[in-house]
Formats: C-alpha cells, structure tokens, sequence
C-alpha cells in the first residue's frame, strides 16, 4: 500500500482481463474488479493495456470496485502474433511475467502436428520463457505410439512429462513444476488443458469439453485466459488459456530463429556466412548437421517453413 498525494494505492495482480474489465487480487488477499483509469487508457496503446500476471496499482473506490493507476514493467512475456486487417499484425501478450510454459499436447484425439509444438517450442525461446512438454492422455495409446511422438523432444532438451488426466499419470510431477511459479497452460484445443487442472485442483471445476469424433478436434470450450492459484505451500499461479489454432510468428530473423532451436545452436557457429540462413547457402553448419544426422529432419524442416512462411506474409 503507497500513498502518492492522494489515493492509496494498493499493489496486485491482474487474474483476469475481459474486455476492459480486471479481476485484481491485491497483496492483502482481496479480490477487486476494476477497470483501468481513464488517462491511463489514453496513454498507453491498445496491446500494452493491462494483461493477466501484470502487477498494478490499484485504488479501491467508494463503490468497492478498484481503478487501476499504473501497470508495473513485464520482466517478461509470452506473446504471439496476431494477424490484422490488410496483412498487419499485433503483438498479442498472452500473459504477463510467466516463468514457465507449459505446451500440452494429445498423445492421441487430437493427435499431436509436430509442426505446430516447434511453433510453441520457439515462441516460448523467442519469448525466453522456459517450457515443459506436457504429452496428456497416454492412456489412449500404447507406449511405443507416445514415445514415438514425443521422446524427439527429450533428445533435445526439453523435459517431456507424459501425462492421463484420466489415469492420474505425470500429475504428481505437473504439481511440482506448477509450484511456487507463473506458469501458462497452453496448446490445441481438446488436448485436455482443463482437465488436467480440474484433476490436479478439483475445487477449480473448469468447463471441459468433448473432442468432436467427426474432426477429430476440441470445440474451444475454454474462451478466456484466466489465472488461477497453486495450492499447496509453495503457492503460485497458473494460466488456464483458450486452445490455440495457428501461432503467430513474429518475423524473427533467420540467425534468431535458428537459435531458438536449442539443438542447432552448436552447429550455427560452423557457417560460411554470418547471417546463413540455412536454407541454401555454401558451406552452412545447420544443413551439414542435418545430413550427418546431428540434427533431426524434422525439426530443419519446421525451421524451413516458419522463415518461409514469415517472408511470404511480411
Ligand atoms: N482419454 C482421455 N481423455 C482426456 C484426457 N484429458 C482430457 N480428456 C478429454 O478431452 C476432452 C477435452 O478436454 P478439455 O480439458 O476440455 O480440453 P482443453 O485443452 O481445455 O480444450 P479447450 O478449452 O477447448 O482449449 C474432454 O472430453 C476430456 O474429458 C486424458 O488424459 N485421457
Ligand atoms: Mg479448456
Ligand atoms: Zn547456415
């Protein structure tokens, strides 16, 4: 609590950001929903507003709603691309200060696009939050069928924790990574983001939904990101968010996204050009990996299609 010439302000986080509307949950514990100053809203730009795991200052009003007076700087952000009108994009920060990302993925219904868990893999490295794998309903598949679309991710380095919110696996090991941390679950819809917190948290009662048989694909049942307390000692929160179709990429340059590829990155230094961008220069580290089998095909080839794509839409 701070008092500046006037009102007194009292510290918080933003749990919930809905069209101009803030639940805030102050220092002392209390719940407080408010909206944002008006002259902070002329200040600052429309994608720089307040977003859940900000810190704010708030002020409580004689009605009991609060109105938010400054937003404390992001030490860091999970943010994606958003495609606008005439081929314009915005920065859309999907959450505030996040120290974890958590990228669920089926083992099966849906099945997992590799493709797209190099998407999260790199805007988590671009965004440098770290990530945790979460490969949920391994009970739908034998352990050959989830290693087989998963363990490449081991191999380079990131911790993969196979999980059945329905058998209880890999929950006991998502508790423990959750504590004490601002995580945010995300990843496809239908991939049972909600569930495995209702199954680690039954008390939260998130709303679920069935994976359409016809499309093989969620039904967007979660429509809006909202921070939820860890329980248990080490406390902490954690993001239950919207299942993603398509991530936007920044236009990250080639000698950028290259390094968010952790396992390329003892092979860039080897390339005839410093700004290589791997694709069909001479003497280039990366593809000399790729052939002597360092690195995988797969993950060169999802390096291939977002540089090529985002110099197609840029
Ligand atoms: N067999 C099996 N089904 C699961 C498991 N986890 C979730 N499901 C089912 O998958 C469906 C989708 O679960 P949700 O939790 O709604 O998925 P979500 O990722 O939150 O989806 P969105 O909110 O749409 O992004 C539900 O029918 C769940 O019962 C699991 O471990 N095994
Ligand atoms: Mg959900
Ligand atoms: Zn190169």
């Amino acid at each position: 609590m701070t008092r500046q010439d006037g009102p007194i302000l009292h510290r918080g986080l933003v749990l919930r950001a809905l069209s101009g509307f803030y639940t805030v949950r102050t220092d002392d514990g209390d719940l407080m929903e408010a909206r944002l100053r008006g002259r902070m809203k002329k200040e600052r730009q429309a994608s720089d507003l307040a977003v859940i795991g900000d810190r704010v200052s708030v002020e409580r009003l004689t009605d009991g709603t609060g109105a938010i007076a400054a937003v404390e700087p992001r030490e860091r952000r999970f943010s994606r691309r958003q495609p606008g009108p005439r081929g314009s994009w915005r920065e859309d920060v999907m959450v505030a200060n996040a120290d974890l990302v958590v990228a669920v993925f089926s083992c099966d219904r849906p099945e997992p696009n590799p493709r797209l868990i190099d998407r999260f893999l790199v805007v988590a490295e671009y965004n440098e939050v770290p990530a945790l794998i979460v490969a949920n309903k391994t009970d739908l598949v034998s352990e050959e069928l989830a290693a087989a679309r998963f363990a490449a991710y081991e191999g380079v380095g990131y911790d993969v924790i196979y999980a059945s919110a329905t058998t209880g696996r890999g929950l006991e090991e998502l508790r423990r990574r959750l504590g004490g941390r601002l995580s945010i679950v995300t990843g496809p819809s239908g991939v049972g983001k909600s569930t495995l917190l209702n199954a680690l948290q039954p008390g939260l009662r998130l709303a679920t939904g069935e994976v359409s048989d016809a499309l093989n694909k969620g039904k967007h049942t979660t429509t809006h990101a909202e921070l939820l307390p860890v329980e248990g000692e080490d406390g902490g929160y954690v993001a239950d968010t919207p299942g993603i179709r398509e991530l936007g990429l920044w236009q990250i340059p080639a000698t950028e996204l290259a390094t968010c590829f952790p396992e390329f990155r003892p092979h860039l230094g080897a390339c005839g050009f410093n700004d290589c961008t791997h694709l069909h220069e001479p003497r280039c580290g990366l593809r000399a990996a790729v052939e002597s089998g360092a690195v995988s095909d797969d993950r060169y080839d999802s390096y291939r299609r977002m540089l090529t794509a985002d110099i197609a839409d840029g």
